[in-house]
């Protein structure tokens, strides 16, 4: 067993009779009420999901197992010579909740290095769709075709007890993860590269390796290592987290489930915004012929965006009531190396003038920028400018902690999950029973 495993499952032990504790002698505690408006309003602030990996604070943001994201980049292991530290680490601090030694980090690398080969039939199938293909389809599909490898459906058909689920459930975690910046690298050279693939070398860690893949230069390695780490959870009540429990919590396995997440991830109000505030800012700059507008100028900008009934993306969030720290830590990246950049200063000027227009507009409850308003520009700097691809890099990350997540919703037991419906009929009732 690796020492990772063997961590884990020291840690699974410990905080099993934690959850059966509270179900026991604490089950008939209430912890929240539901209004008529959360019931239509997708299910908004019900509190009713469980996970120790991160917690959304809404006016500090995300801590991952309690450490914020300055925390977290400042104390994982850095990859020698880096910037950023190493991406297997912070796999490591989801599973674990522990920050581990430079020695752990590199054992952890090599495992995920044993398990980075993706089948040629995955290749093949990528190569079967229409070349057009959005690439957050690819990724899912390439995903998807990967479920026959899946250990937990064999042991799951062998009959293996309910306390061990988590086991197998962990092989498919590490077997996938492993595999995916070599396929989203796959997809992006095929498709925007003449079909030019370059092949892993294991000699790299995840982020060096993906850069590597990518055909991109120093610094895209720190760049990827940041993406992965910044994306990787968002506690689980947001489209892509949730959608990956929900799937699992039918045991189904581990490809199903981060396949589907995928898709939720492509909706333009969740993690395709960082392709919209590309293409929106693309629009901008195409209208001011290149030059950086005045204030007064992006302001019109942004207002023609409401007035037609669009979001301006990049701007809000479903908990967050301040500036996300994921665009706080991607603009501090920005100002040191790339301050002079076009549509960094066209962000920098967004940054300014669209909380007081939201606000002045009186719908948005958050005017500030998340994570996907800064996000973009990073990309496009380092000659990634095909943004369609953007949401893919935002897909491997989101993968480390939607899988982490699955990993304790099997080792804790996690029922199936069923909320109920009711009707609009039965709500008109309620409402007129309560005046
Ligand atoms: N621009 C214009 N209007 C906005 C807005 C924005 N950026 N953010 C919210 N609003 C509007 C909503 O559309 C809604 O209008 P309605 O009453 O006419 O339906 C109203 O303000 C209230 O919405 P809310 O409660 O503040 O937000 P929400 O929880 O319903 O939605 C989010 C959150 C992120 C979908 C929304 O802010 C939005 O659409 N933002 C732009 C898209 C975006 O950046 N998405 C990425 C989010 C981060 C992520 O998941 N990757």
């Amino acid at each position: 067993m690796s020492k990772l495993k063997e961590k884990l499952y020291k840690k699974i032990e410990e905080w099993r009779p934690r959850t059966t504790k509270l179900l026991k002698e604490y089950g008939d505690v209430k912890i929240s009420d539901v209004t008529i408006s959360q019931a239509i309003g997708g299910a908004r602030s019900i509190k009713c999901l469980v996970t120790d990996i991160s917690y959304l604070d809404p006016l500090e943001g995300i801590r991952f197992r309690g450490y914020t994201i300055p925390e977290v980049l400042e104390k994982l292991p850095k990859v020698p010579g880096c910037e950023m530290p190493y991406v297997e680490g912070h796999v490591y601090l989801l599973l674990t909740g522990d920050i581990p030694t430079k020695k752990e980090v590199e054992e952890v690398a090599e495992e995920f290095n044993k398990r980075q080969h993706v089948p040629q039939y995955v290749f093949d199938i990528l190569r079967a769709m229409p070349r057009d293909t959005h690439p957050m389809t690819m990724f899912s599909t390439a995903i998807l075709a990967m479920q026959r490898e899946s250990l937990f459906v064999q042991q799951y058909n062998a009959g293996i007890s309910k306390m061990d689920y988590w086991d197998s459930t962990y092989e498919d975690a590490l077997n996938l993860l492993a595999k995916l910046p070599e396929i989203a690298a796959y997809i992006f050279r095929m498709k925007y590269r003449s079909d030019t693939i370059i092949p892993p070398d294991n000699k790299l860690d995840m982020g060096g390796n993906f850069a590597h893949m990518m055909g991109i230069d120093k610094p895209y390695d720190d760049v990827s290592r940041l993406y992965f780490i910044l994306h990787s959870d968002h506690e689980s009540g947001n489209v892509s987290a949730h959608t990956g429990h929900l799937i699992a919590s039918a045991l189904s396995d581990m490809y199903y489930s981060i396949s589907g997440m995928i898709n939720g991830l492509a909706g333009p109000l969740h993690g395709l915004a960082n392709q919209e505030v590309l293409r929106w800012i693309q629009g901008v700059m195409d209208k001011m012929g290149g030059k950086i507008p005045t204030e007064e100028e992006m302001q019109k900008f942004v207002w023609d965006t409401l007035d037609s009934g669009q979001v301006v993306p990049g701007f809000g969030h479903a908990v967050l009531r301040k500036t996300d720290p994921r665009y706080m830590a991607q603009r501090e990246f920005c100002l040191k190396h790339l301050p002079e950049d076009l549509i960094f200063k066209y962000v920098d000027i967004l940054f300014k003038v669209v909380p007081p227009i939201l606000e002045k507009q009186g719908k948005a409850k958050n005017p500030w920028p998340n994570v996907d308003a800064q996000s973009g520009v990073i990309q496009w700097y380092y000659g990634v400018k095909e943004y369609d691809f953007y949401t893919v890099l935002f897909g491997v990350g989101r993968a480390f902690g939607v899988a982490a997540n699955i990993i304790w919703d099997r080792a804790l037991g996690y029922p199936i999950e069923r909320p109920k419906s009711v009707t609009t009929a039965m709500l008109e009732q309620m409402a007129v029973a309560k005046k």
